[in-house]
């Protein structure tokens, strides 16, 4: 039986994938260094730190481990500056109706993100509220695609993973999902996410009716 569900957040509840891109790309250009969406997207759902060195490799540059955590550092203030101007309005649509129809029907809701910045973002949405357990950048040290992160999650709702469903936006997190044994479902292409148990394109299609109708067995 599903008791729980598990939501990652950067492109599930929120769009940060944007605020993430314009960091990086300024860091970039401050040091000279190729860039762009292609190299960005598959940044989506990694650590900031094996971001970096996603970067680096791709730039042929190879830094120690101090100055990585440097740049990486930059990166993220430049980040955080940006979340200042995030509001209850970013929800990605379809995300708020979807956590509120969970809390009414009395479902164990919990976070479970790669980003050490979940709580800011949670805050500037207005959405710590919707979130029983918040699993984040800093409760494991293995991110994505190790399931870490949503067994934490479980652990923590009491739940087994085989209770639990994860939406998820990236490949390597549903990576995760599948090898932690969650039921899963995908926000995004196929492409990326066609090897979830569901998948749709926008959370707006990702409600609580259609998912149940899909893993019917597994509702009562
Ligand atoms: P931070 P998620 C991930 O969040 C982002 O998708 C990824 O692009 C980012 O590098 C990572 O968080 C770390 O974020 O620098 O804020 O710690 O999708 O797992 O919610
Ligand atoms: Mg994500």
């Amino acid at each position: 039986m599903i008791k729980g569900f598990i939501f990652d957040l950067d492109g599930v509840i929120t769009d940060t994938a944007e605020l993430h891109f314009e960091a990086w790309k300024t860091l970039a250009d401050e040091n000279g260094w190729d860039f762009d969406r292609e190299i960005n997207d598959q940044l989506r759902g990694i650590s900031r730190l094996d971001s970096m060195q996603v970067i680096l490799d791709h730039n042929g540059i190879s830094l120690d481990e101090i100055a990585k955590a440097d740049l990486a550092n930059q990166k993220n203030e430049i980040y955080v500056k940006s979340l200042d101007e995030m509001t209850p309005a970013d929800y990605l649509p379809g995300a708020k109706e979807l956590l509120t129809h969970l809390r009414t029907e009395g479902f164990a809701v919990a976070l479970g993100s790669s980003s050490k910045n979940a709580e800011k973002v949670l805050m500037q949405l207005n959405a710590r509220a919707y979130f029983d357990v918040i699993g984040d950048g800093h409760s494991v040290t293995q991110s994505k695609p190790a399931p870490d992160i949503f067994l934490f999650a479980a652990e923590k709702l009491n739940l087994q993973p085989s209770e639990c469903l994860v939406f998820e936006d990236a490949e390597r997190g549903v990576d995760a999902a599948k090898i932690g044994g969650f039921h899963s479902v995908g926000i995004g292409p196929k492409d990326r996410v066609g090897h979830a148990d569901l998948r749709f394109d926008t959370m707006e299609q990702a409600t609580l009716f259609e998912v149940k109708a899909h893993f019917k067995e597994l509702f009562s």
